[in-house]
């Protein structure tokens, strides 16, 4: 019997995709998802409806169009589904020089030089010392220590928190809960590219974000759910926050009256900083897909039980 796969995202045309998935699945059948659509071997999903969970009764594997699966893990999935998510396909880079862009450009002052421009304003301003300009990174995974070692070719010191205790040649290792107030204490910069899950919802509220150093910058690039606004916006005002780079929000678009879009030390992107390629991505699911139908094992299965 031929193999089928099926592709469903909400927010997107299915055509380039399909596509993709058939040129590197010959011989596969390959449709888009709708209400009704035969059980098939595997499925590609970005947010899928629950209806396609409950309907594709047979999936061998279910493969997450994203790195994050906070999306599909607010489904109910069959304890014994595979779960699989992109691993990197293209993303990693794309984080590192977004991250990069941002802690340099507090690092070396270019909002305020941009705006002395827009004056006709010539002053120079004292060149800060690097080697106290910490640069703190939650989430040492994939993307977490791709960013990590390229703030090193800065020559940033860089410093890392996971869960589990992780090496990342030239970044400092923090881990777990109990080193977390050590590691936010050390860090002039705080980029955030940890997973959703039940134990990092909220996770940047007041109580974290108090204890960075007066000053400190943060980043956030993994979900909006991360960060309590108003303890930011407060934390902003109070001036114990320098100001913020955020990629992504709790409400996506963000929505026109909210305060991160005028506030002047807050930089709004609408969460393009490592965006979903789709040759790169379609190409790793298939060639995970081929790799399962031989009995091989794939990186990127996510852990039901922990969220990521
Ligand atoms: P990974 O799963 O590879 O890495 C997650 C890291 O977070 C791991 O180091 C993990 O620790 C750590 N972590 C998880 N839970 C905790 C916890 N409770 N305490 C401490 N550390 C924890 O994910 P990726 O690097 O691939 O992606 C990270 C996130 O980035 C995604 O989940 C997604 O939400 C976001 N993202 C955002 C994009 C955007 O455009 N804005 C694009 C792509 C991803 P351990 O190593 O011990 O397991
Ligand atoms: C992802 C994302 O998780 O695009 O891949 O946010």
């Amino acid at each position: 019997m031929t193999m089928r796969v099926v592709f469903c995202d909400p927010y997107s045309q299915p055509e380039p995709w399909l596509d993709m998935l058939r040129r590197h699945l010959p011989g596969v059948g390959v449709e888009a998802w709708v209400d009704g659509t035969e059980p098939a071997d595997y499925a590609v999903v970005w947010a899928p409806p629950q209806a396609l969970i409950d309907q594709q009764t047979r999936l061998k594997a279910l493969f997450n169009v994203g790195a994050g699966v906070d999306k599909l893990m607010q489904l109910r999935l069959p304890a014994r589904l595979p779960v699989v998510r992109l691993d990197d396909a293209g993303m990693g880079v794309q984080m590192a020089e977004y991250v990069c862009h941002a802690v340099i450009r507090h690092f070396r002052e270019f909002a305020r030089y941009e705006t002395q421009a827009a004056q006709g304003v010539w002053v120079r301003r004292p060149a800060s010392p690097r080697t106290d300009f910490t640069v703190g990174v939650l989430g040492l995974g994939v993307l977490g220590a791709r960013v990590a070692q390229s703030l090193r070719q800065f020559d940033f010191p860089v410093i890392g928190w996971s869960r589990n205790a992780r090496v990342v040649d030239g970044v400092r290792c923090f881990v777990g809960a109990a080193q977390l107030a050590d590691f936010l204490a050390q860090s002039r910069v705080l980029v955030c590219l940890l997973p959703l899950t039940v134990d990092t919802l909220d996770i940047l509220g007041r109580a974290a974000l108090s204890q960075l150093p007066r000053g400190a910058y943060l980043v956030n690039v993994a979900r909006g759910e991360h960060v309590v606004d108003d303890d930011l916006l407060a934390l902003l005002e109070a001036g114990h926050l320098a100001g913020a780079t955020l990629d992504v929000f709790r409400t996506e678009p963000l929505p026109p009256n909210h305060a991160f879009w005028r506030h002047p030390k807050v930089t709004v992107t609408p969460h393009v900083s490592a965006q979903t390629l789709h040759e790169e991505s379609m190409a790793q699911i298939a060639g995970k897909i081929l790799a399962l139908e031989r009995g091989e094992t794939v990186a990127g299965m996510v852990d039901l039980e922990r969220g990521y």
